[in-house]
């Protein structure tokens, strides 16, 4: 078989190149063939050492499939500390995407160079790990103890022109980089350039308390979550051990991660996000049509979050609305969200600037005949939307993709006013939409696969996460929240408060507990939604009777500073004892006991409820994979990513 690692010495410098797509994943071929070229390297002639990779980036990390099953010699750990003890200057030249063990790799070399567009990162936490091959230990002594702290709690890529300000990264290379890093690297032996060994350099200097600082700051921001606050451990370690006890301290902590439930998890989900983007029964090469041009009817917070994700990835949008008025309105909350954008430092000003002016208005129908997809995006009235696809059949080209962003309606009924229902198809974003990343793709009977294949990928292109799901009422998501949300319901009636549901929930991981999410979103949605419906069609009275009685007395939720709890003007909330009443009263009125409820029984009844839920989709067919559903959750309801997903954890919990 052949190594993924190629070795050549060309005119003293030895080259290692690493070939191992996708993303040069440490495999066991991987660090097998780093060791056998660093055995060629140190007997041969070369005076130097490259390290750099084919493909489309530097190595991403270890390779993930491995984790979980006995692991092969060599390990990483020991080629690293083998490339920084070699005796020649060894050099890394990074491209792509530097991550986790591949970055650790190129800390361990003794000068890093980087191409401009490169982006390297520790995102091991994102996987409930640490840096295990040194990372811990290398990245404070070379960016200091604060920067260090922050690129591996976050586990976020930084750009190669901010490695270099911190030290992380020595020299940007123009053009390709193959040669740029050699032309260098004969610089260095020009210049008698010699092993520089980040392991013999001291921490810098830092704050006191910086760590206790860190860890209560963790234990808010990433809350039930052990990877964090192991990273301060090592880092504390970095700062207080010498080089190689540190490193004990690291070996100790990743190896605990490793086996724990977290990572586990975190793996799972890893691979399930990846999973997702995969539609079952559609081939691989399945064509897709060109989107270059993307209209939006409806120019609410919905629509205009839509437009912003288009825009942003670089797409012309144009936004139609029913009058002058409404348009000027949608428009100016666009521009209040990119000014709130550049403000918490997610744009700069040039860059929103660009994507604003790629957002046109109008309020004619005929301003959509030459766009290649059309997205509704207008409220939840199945009449109103049928006309608007009727309309749309009327002035879109043909092959041109017709969307809703319908959170519960049928696709295939919406589909059937048009006559091209192989060009309907349902995209139901999250909001804010700009911000959340999950979407929902919804597959019609008849949307065709080059439809669906393209809108997985365009996914992809606007920053978000694709899951399909098939037509159903609530689709993946919404259908599981409804049990979820009456099962909050019947525990209020039964004993517990709203801060006592909310607070297990939160405890136990979610972003946000379910009453809270009520009051968020307005108790006169759903109050509104039941009274179109009949006494069968709304079900058990228990289910929706507080929430009922808190509308009746004007409490709407958090918009009019009152729901299940009190909100005071910067919408902070405080418990309502007139509230606990409500529900007291309600429970009497429909003679339902009231005990003592445990958290326990809260965080099993309302998990249990979405479990169900999800049980019967996988059923039916509406989700294609459990793990798709764990996606659906993590990233469009505040699901803790490090419990795997509902369904995973309803297996790994035995639920
Ligand atoms: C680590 O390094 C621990 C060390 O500190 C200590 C060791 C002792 N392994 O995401 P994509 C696959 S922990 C195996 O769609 P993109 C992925 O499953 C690791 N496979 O592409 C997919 O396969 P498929 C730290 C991996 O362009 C394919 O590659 N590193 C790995 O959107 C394409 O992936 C990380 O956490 C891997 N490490 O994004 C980096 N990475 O086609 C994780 C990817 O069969 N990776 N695959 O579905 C990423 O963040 C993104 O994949 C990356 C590319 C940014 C690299």
């Amino acid at each position: 078989m052949t190594s993924p690692v190629n070795y050549t010495l060309t005119d003293e410098i030895g080259v290692i190149t690493i070939d191992n797509p996708p993303v040069n994943a440490l495999s066991h071929a991987v660090r097998q063939g780093l060791m056998d070229a660093l055995d060629l390297a140190d007997k041969d002639d070369s005076r130097a050492i490259l390290i750099i990779c084919t493909g489309r980036t530097f190595i991403a990390g270890a390779d993930i499939s491995e984790f979980g099953k006995p692991m092969q010699q060599p390990m990483l750990p020991a080629i690293v500390n083998r490339i920084e003890a070699t005796a020649k200057p060894v050099v890394a030249a990074i491209h792509g995407t530097a991550l986790g063990g591949g970055f650790e790799v190129a800390l361990s070399t003794h000068y890093r160079c980087a191409v401009a567009s490169a982006r390297v990162g520790l995102p091991e936490v994102k996987l409930g790990l640490l840096p295990g091959a040194g990372g811990t230990q290398r990245t404070p002594r070379l960016a200091g103890i604060e920067a260090a702290l922050e690129l591996m709690t976050s586990g976020a890529p930084i750009a190669a022109a901010k490695a270099q300000v911190l030290g992380l990264v020595d020299k940007i290379i123009d053009g390709d980089l193959e040669e740029g890093a050699i032309a260098w690297v004969r610089e260095l032996l020009a210049a008698d350039a010699r092993p520089r060994r980040t392991s013999e350099q001291a921490v810098p200097e830092h704050e006191a308390g910086v760590f206790d600082g860190a860890r209560k700051l963790l234990g808010q921001k990433a809350r039930g979550q052990i990877a964090p606050q192991a990273i301060v451990d090592c880092v504390e370690a970095a700062a207080t051990l010498p080089f190689e006890d540190g490193l004990k301290v690291e070996r100790e902590n990743f190896l605990k991660l490793m086996s724990g439930d977290q990572s586990a998890a975190l793996r799972h989900f890893f691979f399930a996000e990846r999973q997702a983007a995969r539609v079952d029964g559609l081939a691989d090469d399945t064509p897709t049509r060109p989107i270059e041009s993307v209209g939006i009817i409806g120019g609410g917070t919905m629509g205009g979050g839509i437009a912003m994700s288009f825009a942003n990835a670089g797409i012309p949008v144009t936004l139609i609305e029913i009058n002058d008025d409404a348009l000027g309105r949608g428009l100016s909350i666009i521009d209040r969200n990119y000014a709130g954008s550049v403000k918490r430092g997610k744009l700069s000003d040039g860059k929103a600037v660009a994507c604003r002016a790629l957002i046109s208005g109008s309020t004619d129908y005929a301003s959509l005949a030459e766009v290649d997809l059309v997205i509704e995006a207008v409220f939840e009235d199945p009449d109103l939307k049928k006309n608007i696809f009727e309309k749309l059949d009327g002035v879109c080209k043909s092959g041109a993709i017709l969307a809703t962003n319908t959170s519960y309606q049928d696709v295939d009924a919406i589909a059937a006013v048009t006559s091209r229902p192989e060009d309907v198809v349902g995209m139901h974003f999250f909001s804010p939409a700009h911000i959340m990343k999950l979407l929902e793709v919804v597959r019609g009977n008849r949307t065709a696969d080059d439809v669906l294949a393209t809108c997985m990928q365009l996914a992809k292109r606007i920053r978000k996460v694709p899951v399909v799901s098939g037509v159903c009422y609530g689709f993946i998501g919404n259908r599981m929240l409804q049990p979820y949300g009456q099962q909050s319901q019947l525990l209020l009636l039964e004993g517990a408060t709203p801060e006592q549901v909310d607070g297990a929930m939160e405890n136990w991981g979610m972003a946000m507990g379910p009453l809270r999410v009520f009051d968020l979103a307005g108790l006169d949605v759903g109050y509104k939604a039941r009274q179109a419906l009949s006494d069968d069609e709304k079900g058990e009275p228990a289910t929706y009777r507080v929430p009922d009685l808190l509308v009746e007395a004007g409490r709407l939720g958090q918009k009019s500073g009152a729901g299940f709890y009190t909100y005071d003007d910067n919408r902070r909330l405080t418990p309502d004892p007139v509230v606990h009443e409500v529900i007291k009263n309600a429970a009497a009125e429909l003679n339902i006991e009231r005990r003592e409820i445990s958290d326990e029984e809260i965080v099993n009844r309302l998990i249990g409820a979405l479990v169900d839920e999800g049980r019967k989709i996988l059923e039916e067919g509406i989700a294609q994979r459990s793990g798709d559903i764990d996606v659906v959750y993590v990233y469009g309801y505040g699901f803790p990513a490090w419990r795997g997903g509902p369904m995973y954890y309803a297996d790994s919990a035995s639920l």
